[in-house]
């Protein structure tokens, strides 16, 4: 397809997420949509039109409504094996965290995931892909962090480049050799740091198959010293900053990562106010995991309230994983979000576009309907945008596009 190929959706209300936008949404009603390429060029009402150029590919929307493609900012899509064994335990008492000290958990993951060749892990990480994408998913976040060897951890962002290389979906990759210690350093973590640092980061850098680098600061996994090691050995080497803190404990991870200028910290639940207030002097993007929180049946709340008196920036994502949030569809995180942290459905969908974008350093060409952002489209048969936070399990996508092409799943 040439760059000047010009597409026209006329006919069909926009909730475009644009900050300059006064309505909820940032709505337009019955507009016109320009993409020439793989970008949007202009918007114009439909009683401003005038002649359209002859060349352009006209597609009436008929009323529905369109948003910018959903971005999913923080899944682990890229896994072997499954946890449906330690799913039985918990619910015969177990907790997660038992489960990982007795060595279960993210290390039976680990092995599974060892043991599998690239091609595997594609294989095994399709259909996951293909229902987020079903469900309007343009650009999706994948992390390593199931190898925590350099051979695994670079193996596991080779199989997430080439979902993205295969498929019509935008792929931002984290690596995450700071997820767990492996057995191999069980009595040493410092030296696993060592090797994150000198070896693993470098390495992945050389091969361009990370996009930023991951940390879960915790007290079953890595302390806020290390963490920091990471994000100093990142900088580096150009790598954005990101970081699983505060989901069962508060670290300080937050305002660790924020003085690393981290695009989003994600789970937050024991997030504090002087946190709170470091991500928002760093612009870092909070990025919150319902899925999670309803799977490992937290009870203690992410301090949605104080992220608003902020003004943080939410994202909301899936945190698709085989231990803690096995779910593969992020229409129902934007319903969980809306139930169980009372975010309103504006907020959960500015979560998986504008802030969404910006949890990935994307925010300046993705997740807005405006020129000169991407053309990655979602048109859906609903009636407003909050049909999309309140119902699930049906799926009212007409068409998804990415990049200005038809890309329907
Ligand atoms: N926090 C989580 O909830 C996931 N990783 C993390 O750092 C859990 C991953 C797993 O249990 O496999
Ligand atoms: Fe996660």
């Amino acid at each position: 397809m040439s760059e000047s190929v010009e597409r026209i959706w006329i006919n069909v209300n926009l909730a475009t997420f644009d900050r300059s936008e006064a309505a909820p949404y940032g709505a337009r009603l019955n507009q016109a949509i320009f993409v020439r390429g793989d970008q949007i060029v202009d918007i114009k009402a439909m009683e401003q039109l005038d002649n359209l150029p002859a060349s352009a590919e006209l597609i009436d929307g008929r009323g529905g409504w369109m948003t910018p493609g959903m971005i999913d900012a923080h899944t682990h899509l890229v896994f072997a094996g499954n946890r449906a064994r330690e799913f039985e335990l918990r619910l015969e008492g177990a907790s997660y965290q038992q489960i990982a000290q007795e060595g279960g958990g993210i290390l039976s993951t680990v092995k599974a995931t060892r043991a599998a060749t690239v091609d595997e892990l594609v294989e095994l990480a399709v259909p996951r892909l293909e229902a987020l994408m079903r469900e309007g998913v343009t650009s999706v976040e994948i992390k390593s962090g199931y190898g925590l060897n350099p051979e695994a951890e670079l193996n596991m962002l080779r199989a997430a480049r080439e979902l993205g290389r295969r498929y019509p979906v935008r792929v931002s990759t984290s690596l995450l050799a700071a997820h767990a210690i492996p057995p191999e350093y069980k009595d040493d973590s410092d030296a696993y740091i060592d090797l994150i640092c000198s070896e693993i980061i470098p390495a992945a850098a050389e091969e361009g198959l990370a996009d930023a680098v991951d940390v879960f600061c915790e007290t079953i996994a890595f302390s806020a010293n290390q963490c920091e090691r990471v994000f100093k050995a990142a900088k580096e080497h150009g790598l954005g900053i990101r970081a699983h803190v505060e989901q069962l404990s508060n670290q300080h991870g937050a305002a660790l990562a924020a003085r690393y200028d981290a695009w989003s910290v994600d789970h937050l639940e024991w997030l504090d106010e002087e946190g709170v207030e470091a991500m928002a002097k760093a612009g870092t993007v909070a990025t919150l995991l319902p899925g999670a929180f309803y799977f490992l049946r937290e009870t203690k709340l992410p301090p949605i309230e104080l992220l608003r008196k902020h003004k943080v920036p939410m994202a909301v994502a899936t945190d698709l994983n085989p231990g803690s949030s096995p779910l593969a569809s992020l229409r129902l995180a934007l319903n969980m979000a809306c139930t169980f942290f009372r975010m309103t459905p504006e907020e959960v969908l500015a979560g998986v576009t504008r802030h969404g974008a910006m949890a990935l350093g994307q925010g300046e060409e993705l997740g807005q309907i405006r020129p000169g952002m991407k053309a990655d489209l979602l048109l859906w048969d609903i009636e407003s945008p909050a049909e999309l936070a309140y119902q699930f399990g049906v799926n009212p996508i007409r068409q998804r596009i990415v990049g200005g092409e038809v890309a329907n799943v």
